[in-house]
């Protein structure tokens, strides 16, 4: 053997040797993927290789996120220490500092102004124990009735509308393995191919099962071309579209009489509003030809199973909650529910989305899903966190609704966790005037987000290599992350953030954990007895397996995968339906002459919400470097826009600018702009700050717009 070649297999077998495997799973969307980092040093410099790793809801696939997102985790720009900003300049500061601050602004704040002048804000991608802690510290340590979270934003909806139709919430009432089973199975504003593409495959088996698809979706995405069956409707015209399926239904009989009868209440008030609507107007309304609407609601019906499923498309409207209500009537008048094969999904969002509002980070929720208004709930969690009832505030408001409070000078602090809210919420510029009113702002973040840069004091957390904990996915499983690798620099875990700052608070004795699975323990107690129960699911299950659904009651249950087999959660064990009707009775914002276009919103595959992450991520930003408008050939015509080029786009509240992409796969009265990017190029500056009445959803998928060329 040559030296040459010998020096090249000394040096591989160094990197081999050198292998340090990490055990985790993927930060980002519901399916939490689970996987290997597989790190080797190569000479001075660290080199990744990523794996997915077998489990029971991706079986090991990763989409190009999941293969990439060590890079963020491992980015220079990762905060080592608490920064205090300064004369407007961050200064780095030593943790006991940086409590001190807070604990002496949070209690100036509220001696001045009252418990509620503080405010508490968190966000989906939070562990359960974090979320579970963080409603706890607003409720006992800081005794404010203003927390709530950004899952506000993305699954309110679809929550009310099961909580109201089933009496339970679990985004999904069926595990994964039902959907291979489903005959027919209509998909509502969801594209999964794109946001959570690893669930993919299950849908592509249901079509080798033979299973007819139906995607309503404006726009022919990655997810529409896998549809036997594409309804492209105009922007939020989907409860007249449900209804329009409902017609054809129950004219042609295909209901299911027993299981409306034995397992319902509502019908016949949905019967008789349904036996007014023409199926002409519904065409109309809709743009959606009648022949397509009949063709979808006999295929359902007829169907011996199927499904539905909605996401953000339909839900992310001010009658989001409505809308989703009737695409349950369609499941509830044909009976395809409780059986296998047969169910309703809410696609959930973000990693644990689904944890996050079953432990108290709503407005209006306790741990295992109980109700702040409801006495009995109260005196339970009371009675575990050894507080009485009365100590415990009431229902605060919704995430948008904390900005309003905040710019009206109620609230005057906050403690931000976890979200980047002036690039999430609607009326992004209100927002950050807001924001910038405040007189202090705590951010705990991986990374100084656009809207950490406004904080008084910003707090670098673990990121998900480093912090252990469990994430509650799509299905509703809890699953287990280990910590992986030692933390970076200074930083803390958001929980250890919060037992501190308790304890300096004077609130050691109910924050006194040492560890997750201290707190993990302790929400299994909370949530005993409630309806999203983990009483049965401990640290040594979850270790030792993979994972369980809740409910789950004690040790020996194994989880449950269905839901509502015999009955609902309702007291008299029946869903509800209700008419809906085909126009919103909230005021939704239309096309008009000065504003002639539908603007909606959305996501890319290679970019995760508002891009604070995945925009560190070299091989992720490479792929979309900066944000696009989609817009029909024959629309950008009219305009005199070419492709590739900087277009404005502007609507009542502001403007932004985007290169167009010119594509027929979208309608013609529609623009779709993804809300990854900040900045000129923040959609959020163009939508309106309505809020859907029921769940405080706002609008994001309709906003009335026009469009021109950049001279
Ligand atoms: N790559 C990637 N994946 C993600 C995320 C991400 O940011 N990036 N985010 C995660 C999170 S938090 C969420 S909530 C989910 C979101 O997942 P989805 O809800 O699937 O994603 P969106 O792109 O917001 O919207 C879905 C579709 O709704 C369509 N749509 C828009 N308006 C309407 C309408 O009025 N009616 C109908 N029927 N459809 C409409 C859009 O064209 C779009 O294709 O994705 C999760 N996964
Ligand atoms: N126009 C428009 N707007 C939308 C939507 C839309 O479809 N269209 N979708 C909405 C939806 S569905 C959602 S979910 C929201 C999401 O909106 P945001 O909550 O604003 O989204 P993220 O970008 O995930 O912000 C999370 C922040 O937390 C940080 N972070 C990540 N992990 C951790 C952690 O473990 N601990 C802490 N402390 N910080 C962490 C990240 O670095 C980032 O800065 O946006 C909503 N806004
Ligand atoms: S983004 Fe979602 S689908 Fe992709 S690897 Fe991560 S968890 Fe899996
Ligand atoms: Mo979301």
């Amino acid at each position: 053997m040559t030296e040459l070649l010998l020096k090249y297999f000394r040096t591989k077998q160094r990197e081999v040797q050198s292998e340090k495997i990490y055990d985790t799973q993927c930060p980002f969307c519901s399916m939490q993927c689970k996987k290997q980092v597989i790190e080797q040093s190569v000479v001075t410099r660290k080199k990744y290789r990523v794996l997915g790793k077998e489990n029971p809801a991706s079986h090991g696939r990763l989409c190009i996120k999941g293969m990439n997102a060590h890079q963020h985790a491992m980015h220079p720009d990762r905060l080592q220490y608490p920064l205090l900003k300064v004369n407007g300049k961050f200064e780095q500061i030593p943790w006991d500092k940086a409590m001190r601050i807070m604990k002496e602004k949070f209690q100036s704040i509220q001696a001045m102004h009252g418990f509620n002048a503080l405010s508490v804000y968190g966000g989906g991608s939070l562990t359960n124990e974090t979320a579970y802690l963080l409603g706890k510290f607003a409720r006992v340590a800081l005794k404010t009735k203003y927390i709530d979270y950004n899952g506000r934003f993305c699954m309110s909806s679809a929550a009310a509308a099961a909580n109201h139709a089933f009496g339970m919430d679990r985004g999904m009432t069926n595990g994964l393995n039902d959907i291979p089973l489903a005959k027919c199975i209509i998909l509502a504003g969801t594209n999964i191919a794109e946001c959570q593409p690893t669930l993919l495959p299950y849908f592509e088996k249901a079509k080798e099962n033979g299973s007819f698809i139906i995607v309503i979706d404006p726009r022919e995405t990655a997810t529409a071309k896998m549809a036997d069956l594409h309804l492209k409707p105009r922007p939020g015209t989907d409860s007249a579209l449900a209804n329009g399926i409902l017609q054809v239904l129950l004219a042609e009989k295909e209901i299911d009489l027993s299981f409306i009868m034995e397992r319902t209440n509502g019908f016949a008030e949905l019967k008789d509003f349904v036996e007014t609507i023409k199926l002409e107007d519904i065409e109309e309304l809709t743009g959606v030809p009648s022949s397509q609407i009949r063709k979808a609601a006999i295929l359902f019906g007829k169907a011996a199973t199927g499904m539905v499923f909605t996401a953000r498309g339909v839900e992310q409207h001010t009658d989001g909650y409505q809308t989703v209500r009737n695409f349950i009537n369609i499941l509830l008048v044909t009976g395809k529910i409780g059986k296998a094969g047969c169910g309703y999904g809410a696609i959930t969002g973000q990693g644990n989305g689904q944890g996050g509002r079953e432990h108290g980070l709503k407005a209006d929720q306790l741990p295992g899903y109980r109700s702040i208004e409801n006495t009995e709930h109260r005196r339970q969690l009371a009675r575990v966190w050894n507080i009485d009832e009365s100590d415990l505030p009431g229902k605060g408001v919704s995430a948008y609704e904390m900005m309003e409070k905040i710019s009206q000078g109620e609230i005057r602090g906050m403690l931000l966790m976890g979200s980047n809210p002036i690039v999430s919420n609607p009326n992004a510029e209100f927002v950050k005037n807001a924001l910038e009113k405040l007189d202090f702002l705590v951010a705990a973040d991986l990374f100084i987000s656009e809207t950490a840069e406004l904080a008084d004091l910003i707090l670098p957390v673990s990121s998900y290599l480093e912090n252990e904990g469990t994430m509650t996915n799509l299905e509703g499983r809890v699953i287990h992350r280990p910590c992986a690798m030692p933390s970076q620099g200074s930083v803390k875990h958001d929980w250890q953030i919060l037992c501190e700052i308790s304890r300096l608070l004077g609130k050691e004795e109910y924050f006194s954990f040492s560890g997750p699975e201290e707190i993990f323990n302790e929400l299994r107690e909370a949530s005993r007895g409630g309806i999203a129960d983990y009483y049965g699911i401990d640290y040594k299950r979850l270790k030792n397996g993979d994972g369980v659904l809740w409910p789950c009651p004690d040790s020996d249950h194994p989880g449950t995968e269905r839901l509502f087999d015999d009955s609902f959660a309702h007291e008299d064990k029946k869903a509800v339906m209700i008419p809906v009707p085909s126009r919103a009775e909230a005021e939704k914002e239309t096309p008009n002459r000065k504003y002639p276009l539908y603007l909606t919103t959305g996501r890319v595959v290679s970019h995760y919400l508002t891009g604070v992450q995945t925009r560190k991520s070299a091989s992720l930003a490479a792929r979309n470097v900066e944000s696009f408008a989609e817009i029909h050939p024959e629309t950008a015509k009219r305009y005199g826009i070419g492709n590739k080029s900087l277009i404005k786009i502007e609507s009542k509240r502001g403007s932004i600018v985007v290169r167009s992409h010119l594509t027929d796969a979208i309608r013609k009265d529609t623009v779709f702009v993804p809300f990854h990017w900040a900045e000129t190029q923040n959609v959020n500056l163009l939508v309106s700050d309505q809020l859907d009445p029921v769940c405080r959803m706002p609008g994001f998928k309709i906003t009335a717009v026009n469009i021109s060329r950049l001279e």
